[in-house]
């Protein structure tokens, strides 16, 4: 059986990260539908692997997302047929670190606020006016449960998140009437190489996160993300928080001193 054709097709597709688990899943499904793609990676190396399974157009933007000039440049100076960026999907982001705040390294808060945050609403900032004139367009941002759940060693990393959440939503306020759509895809446990990447390359204490459970996978959550974009044009995902049914929330802690 084939698949029916989606409600709507975005045309070009630029997905930042997209050589994490993440954005090859994503790339992958839209690539399915025949969308061109602008694919952002800081190391060419590891995005070609990617590259090797696409066969529609792509247009390769080898930069650090947090680097706001070469964002500016590349976005200004995309070829013709890739100009009108139908679908951004923020996807770059990580998570550093999960020591208590008070122990946690303040390199890797910088980190996480630059990319979560700080990059994601510059190239947002930067792909939006185009949309508005064209009166079209669907910005996903990556957020996460994380933003609305926190957790002890979660500090900068839940924050940062809870900032994509609302800024979006916010979005979503300033661009009633315009055609554009926003969504906040805010995924729980997902196995990629998240937790390899948040622990420092210790793989032991990456493995245990997803040990004995099921987990969702990267192709979950492109599910997702392809769900919300390829609806019909008057249907706006505001919020979409996913998790695996094996996670759900864990209540509040109480700290008890015994009496004597
Ligand atoms: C990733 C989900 O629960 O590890 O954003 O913070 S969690």
């Amino acid at each position: 059986m084939t698949n029916p054709a989606p409600a709507y097709t975005p045309r070009t597709i630029l997905i930042t990260g997209a050589s994490g688990e993440f954005g090859a899943a994503f790339a992958r499904r839209f690539a399915a539908i025949g969308s061109k793609l602008i694919l952002t990676a800081r190391d060419l190396a590891k995005l070609k692997p990617l590259l090797d399974t696409l066969s529609v157009p792509v247009h390769v933007l080898t930069l650090d997302v947090r680097d706001r000039k070469a964002v500016e440049e590349a976005l200004a100076t995309l070829p013709a047929e890739f100009a009108e960026i139908d679908l951004l999907v923020n996807n770059a982001g990580l998570a550093l670190g999960a020591d208590p705040a008070f122990k946690a390294n303040l390199d890797d808060w910088e980190v996480m606020i630059d990319t979560n945050d700080k990059a994601l609403a510059i190239v947002t900032g930067l792909v939006l006016p185009g949309m508005v004139a064209r009166g079209r367009g669907h910005i996903i941002n990556l957020s996460s449960v994380a933003g609305s759940y926190p957790y002890p060693g979660g500090h900068v990393y839940c924050a940062s998140k809870a900032f994509v959440t609302q800024f979006s939503l916010s979005l979503r306020a300033d661009l009633i009437g315009t055609g554009v759509r926003v969504t906040s895809l805010e995924p729980g446990m997902v196995q990629t190489g998240f937790s390899l990447v948040r622990f420092k390359g210790d793989a032991e204490r990456a493995a245990k996160v997803y040990a004995d459970t099921v987990p969702l996978t990267a192709e979950d959550v492109a599910e997702s993300v392809y769900w919300a974009a390829t609806l019909p044009p008057h249907f706006n995902v505001n919020r979409l928080e996913i998790m695996p049914t094996t996670q759900g929330p864990g209540g509040l802690a109480v700290h008890r001193t015994p009496q004597v």
